[in-house]
């Protein structure tokens, strides 16, 4: 790793930490993601493993493209491109949210990214701003596949799973082990009107008083998903809410563009099954309306040269 010089931290987390650096053989800058040692720690190793396999299956422009990997003294380092900043650093800039037209440019990226991976049998898990890499010329890039993984084959059920609560769907909140491609359709709702307004649709402070912000907002969780909330000793002695008055998203959010809301409402329905695909809705209104789908393929084609 000594071709590469540290130029600052970016990011830090469970799995260890990122920072910017600069190849001292090209003078290209990156970002080097470094996990824990992994020799002792089964888990990160699991997780490090499983990136690398995913991310060299998975190459699409609207996915941060990992440039090398190495292991050095226990620890392994995934090297990737250096995009600009997230859209976390985004909101943090404009806490009163972002404008339409940049959203719209954003969702279109973020769900083509997605499409690619769910096209590809993967599913991400855990879509929220500080995932989402935004170049200087507005390039959408999704990053953070450490919980990402192949979709379960047919009475395999999943176990691992920890994504921030936030941007979690009902049906993980729960605990149903057979969820699939619509909780992404459902991070990325919760991100629609985040992106907008600034403010975080569904900030619950627990599992159950995210549960409490969905039913409110939402209605009353699918009969399957109300079983299995009984039946999870997580949440024993515990009673779901039972809605008398919604707080709807129109009432929540009045200014906001009708368009938005519904495309935000389509993605937030709380039963799974009926959560259109990315594909469905990349095809739909709100991305094929007043000339914009011709307008963003022009544009892609024109920062393609970028990377
Ligand atoms: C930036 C810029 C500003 N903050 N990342 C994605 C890789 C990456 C990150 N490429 N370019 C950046 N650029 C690992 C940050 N913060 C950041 C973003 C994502 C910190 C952590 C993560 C999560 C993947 C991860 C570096 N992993």
């Amino acid at each position: 790793m000594d071709k590469y010089q540290v130029l600052g931290l970016v990011g830090e987390g469970s799995y260890g930490v990122v920072t910017k650096c600069r190849n001292r053989e090209n003078g290209q800058i990156v970002a080097v993601k470094k996990f824990l040692e992994s020799d002792d720690d089964a888990a990160v190793r699991k997780i490090a493993l499983r990136e690398i396999k995913l991310l060299k299956q998975l190459r699409h422009e609207n996915l941060v493209n990992l440039l090398d990997v190495c292991k050095r003294k226990k620890r392994w380092y995934l090297v990737f491109e250096f995009v600009d900043h997230t859209v976390l650093d985004d909101l943090e800039a404009s806490p009163n949210g972002l404008d339409y037209s940049r959203v719209r440019k954003y969702l279109f990226q973020i769900m083509r990214g997605i499409a690619f991976c769910h096209s590809h049998n993967i599913i991400h898990r855990d879509i929220k701003p500080e995932n989402i890499l935004v170049s200087q010329s507005g390039v959408v890039k999704l990053c953070d596949f450490g919980f990402a993984r192949p979709l379960a084959t047919s009475g395999e059920v999943y176990t691992d799973y920890v994504a921030t609560r936030w941007y979690r769907a009902p049906e993980l909140l729960v605990g149903d082990s057979k969820y699939g491609r619509p909780v992404d359709v459902w991070a990325i709702g919760s991100l629609i009107t985040e992106m907008l307004t600034g403010e975080p649709l569904f900030p619950g402070d627990s599992d159950i008083d995210q549960l409490f912000h969905i039913t409110k907002c939402l209605g009353n969780l699918i009969p399957r998903q109300q079983e299995l909330f009984y039946k999870n000793p997580l949440f024993a002695g515990m009673k779901l809410p039972e809605v008398k008055e919604l707080e709807s998203l129109e009432k929540r959010y009045p200014k906001l563009p009708a368009a938005t809301l519904d495309l935000a409402k389509e993605c937030l329905q709380i039963d799974p099954d009926k959560r259109p695909s990315c594909a469905e809705l990349l095809q739909g209104d709100f991305f094929n309306k007043d000339g914009f789908a011709e307008r963003i393929s022009a544009w892609a084609q024109g920062t393609k040269m970028e990377s």
